[in-house]
């Protein structure tokens, strides 16, 4: 018996991908070098040494890889834009041969009926912009930044109407500036915040621009939303997940609605001495950009506890796929992470919740009141194809299906979600963890070696999808 669907006839059924993960050709049509470009060449950064030089070649078989979409009946695909393909600078004169790329990869996905979702920053900032003025270091940024997305709105107007501001702006800068897994590379948390808040002002004026524009569609960031809980009920358990909360996960959502720190962060940080300091009119800035949705990227939620001053500090994370590995985590003084006894977790220890998005789409909604694209969801796993070229990720489907459900049930409660992206389409270069965590609908033949065959494979996922997306959500 087929269910009634929960979700809206011009729901976005889609997947996603980033430019670095999927496309290749890093050097190729006068594409100038990203920060990420550069970090994969340190020794002992990335699983193995794995690199996007190559990626799965999606720079060469987009049209292949569309056509799956295609026959999948795929509503959405979300990609991001490498800057450097644009201004291999940075900035100046546009690089056409660049642009080109994504103006035929748009082109087929109209052709072929599927709606790009773009993403204008999804971590590879141009080196030269890191080498002039230390990048998100710099307000300089906000400029380039600006000018660089508006030479991408003029260009898809009217052919682009859902735009990703910044993707996982929280990720990048803490893994950036505070934990040295991404570029740059630095373990200095006054120099996070800074450069956070400066990634704010850009992300508020990009916007803004975006609305002076009066570009026709939608534009919002994507925020990776973990929803913290307490580990039981003693109070002292549910002060420490309000500050998880609040340092976590309202640090930067507060400020992409509306215009705001939270209180009790921003007093933590300047009894620190690790504040960023705010300019005549930044608030304003702030204040006055109106993201059009809520992006969120949800893959688990975090259970938290009370953690003393002097109690645990950043612990190793599992980039091997060896369960078990990750070490305890936490920020002295505000929470220590916990595991959760009531979910599983992936082999690289990320837990699994369905509930965890259902409880995230409301808290969204009540909060902030704004439409919500989930623009990631999925889960990383190894998979094994047989001597017959099949992919059984039954673990996968499960996920996948677990998770729409629960989104179904946000959306009957009166949750206003505009779409959702699977992450990630075909498999992919995972940016710590190597090939062999794998996320797509589609196998792809590459591994640690990078000399795969490239070769493209329908998963069970793959069928699964197509038929969720042919009920429109109800037979899952
Ligand atoms: C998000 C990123 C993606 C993607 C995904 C899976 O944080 O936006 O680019 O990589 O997570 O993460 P991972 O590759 O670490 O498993």
């Amino acid at each position: 018996m087929t269910e009634q669907s929960k979700f809206p006839k011009d729901f976005l059924w889609g997947s996603a991908s980033a430019a670095y993960q999927v496309e290749g050709a890093w050097d190729e049509d006068g594409k100038g070098p990203s920060v990420w470009d550069e970090f994969v060449r340190i020794p002992g950064k990335t699983f193995k040494g794995t690199n996007g030089d190559l990626a799965v070649d999606h720079f060469h078989r987009y049209q292949e890889d569309i056509a799956l979409m295609k026959e999948q009946g795929l509503k959405a695909y979300r990609f991001s834009v490498a800057w450097t393909r644009i201004f291999p600078e940075g900035r100046g004169e546009v690089n056409q041969a660049g642009l080109d790329f994504y103006i035929h990869l748009v082109d087929e996905l109209i052709e072929n009926g599927i709606e790009p979702v773009l993403t204008l920053y999804h971590w590879d900032l141009p080196q030269a912009l890191q080498e002039e003025y230390q990048g998100w270091e710099s307000r300089k940024v906000i400029e380039d930044f600006v000018n660089y997305a508006a030479v991408l709105f003029e260009a898809f107007r009217g052919k682009v109407h859902y735009w990703v501001s910044l993707n996982e702006q929280n990720i990048f800068i803490q893994m950036g500036y505070m934990l040295a897994l991404h570029p740059p590379g630095v373990v200095d948390q006054k120099r996070m915040y800074q450069a956070n808040h400066i990634a704010n002002l850009a992300n508020a004026s990009v916007i803004n621009k975006f609305h002076e524009m009066q570009m026709p569609g939608k534009i919002g960031p994507s925020f990776a939303y973990t929803p913290n809980y307490a580990i039981d009920s003693n109070p002292e358990n549910v002060l420490a997940a309000e500050n998880a909360e609040d340092l976590m996960a309202h640090y930067w959502m507060d400020v992409y609605a509306w215009g705001e720190y939270p209180i009790a962060i921003m007093k933590f940080l300047e009894k620190q001495g690790i504040a960023p300091t705010i300019e005549d009119g930044d608030m304003e800035l702030l204040r006055s950009a109106k993201p059009d949705f809520m992006g969120v990227n949800y893959y688990q939620t975090a259970t938290n506890a009370f953690n003393p001053i002097d109690g645990v500090g950043q612990g190793k994370m599992n980039t091997t796929g060896k369960k078990g590995s990750s070490e305890e985590s936490g920020v002295p003084g505000m929470y220590k992470k916990v595991a959760n006894p009531f979910v599983d977790r992936t082999n690289w220890d990320w837990e699994i919740d369905p509930t965890g998005i259902h409880i995230a789409l409301r808290r969204i909604t009540s909060r902030y009141r704004l439409p919500i694209l989930i623009t990631e969801n999925g889960l990383g796993e190894y998979d094994k194809i047989t001597a017959d070229n099949e992919i059984h990720d039954d673990y996968r489907i499960k996920y996948l299906k677990d998770h729409v459900a629960a989104i179904g049930d946000a959306i009957e409660e009166g949750c206003d979600v505009l779409g959702y992206c699977t992450w990630s389409y075909t498999d992919l270069l995972s940016w710590l963890n190597g090939y062999q965590k794998r996320y797509g609908f589609v196998y792809v033949d590459q591994d640690e070696t990078q000399e795969g065959s490239l070769k493209r494979y329908k998963k069970d996922s793959y069928y699964w999808y197509q038929r969720v997306i042919t009920t429109n959500g109800a037979n899952l």
